[in-house]
């Protein structure tokens, strides 16, 4: 079987999102694709990145990489060829879809270091609100394994938290963001939910929800996960004092529209985005 290049993105899905912050689309991509992704996590993990990050003070393997499109055939192809740049557009309900970066999130079994509650927008360069990230798990997950979980509907408050340090839990000092919440102490409050989900299942969500995901503390089930942010038509860059940063430099200033090399548009397909390691 071929790797598929279509989904059937329903009505009822987009109303999902725009309702909860978050929809769990089954099987937008087919064994071929998730057996190519599975070998280019692999060929990732054994040649990190300029800012990839490996973390095993707590025991197991917490691992972190990102702009792999830049360097690595697959997820490259993944952008000019999926199913993905289109579901996005549509679900962003946008005439053009950005790619803004890829994230690879893998916890090995015995990881307990737990994915704390955050949400992506105060840590990201885009501003605007067709802004999302789809996140799509290379293995079998379920909460034993570090599933994301939500606080449903969380984004519709348009409140902005102070971004929180993934390997410390520690709030930034970011004055102009609200104190995050203390939600993990006080679960019951809050309407937490989550899925269950098959290698080829993909959760996108708003950049504003909350959420976190629980540490692997399965003795043998993998959890490599990657996440993709893609912005449409009313977003614009912003430079912040927190968090990552661009692999290159991005050309671009606050305001700045998106769909240069480093931010291609994606959908509609105009073209093949550039090949950075071959030049
Ligand atoms: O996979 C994880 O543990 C974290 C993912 C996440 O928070 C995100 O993609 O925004």
């Amino acid at each position: 079987m071929a790797r598929n290049t279509k989904y059937n993105l329903r009505d009822e899905d987009i109303e999902t999102y725009y309702r909860e912050g978050v929809v769990c689309l089954r099987g937008v991509l087919n064994h071929d694709w998730i057996k190519q992704l599975q070998d280019a996590v692999e060929e990732v993990l054994a040649n990190p990145g300029p800012q990839a990050r490996a973390d095993e003070s707590k025991g197991g393997r917490n691992l972190y990489d990102t702009f792999m499109w830049t360097r690595n055939e697959t997820f490259w192809q993944l952008q000019c060829e999926s199913p993905l740049p289109a579901v996005t557009a549509k679900l962003m309900r946008s005439s053009v879809s950005h790619l803004l970066a890829d994230v690879l999130f893998a916890k090995e079994p015995n990881t307990p270091v737990p994915t704390p509650w955050h949400q992506d927008q105060p840590y990201g360069w885009y501003n605007g609100s067709q802004t999302i990230s789809c996140w799509l798990p290379l293995d079998p997950v379920d909460l034993s394994s570090g599933a994301l979980e939500y606080v449903r509907g969380s984004f519709r408050d348009n409140v902005w938290y102070r971004p929180v340090g993934f390997a410390t839990g520690e709030e930034a000092n970011a004055v102009e963001f609200q104190p995050m919440p203390e939600i993990e102490k006080n679960r019951d409050k809050y309407d937490i939910f989550h899925f269950d989900m098959e290698p080829g299942d993909l959760l996108i969500h708003h950049l504003l929800i909350l959420h976190g995901a629980p540490g692997n503390d399965t003795s043998s089930t993998r959890r490599r996960a990657i996440a993709f942010r893609y912005s449409g038509d009313d977003a614009t860059y912003v430079e912040r004092k927190f968090g990552p940063k661009p692999i290159f430099p991005s050309g671009l200033k606050d305001g700045d529209k998106f769909g240069t090399d480093l931010f291609p548009q994606v959908w509609p397909r105009t073209g093949l985005l550039r090949r950075f390691w071959e030049n």
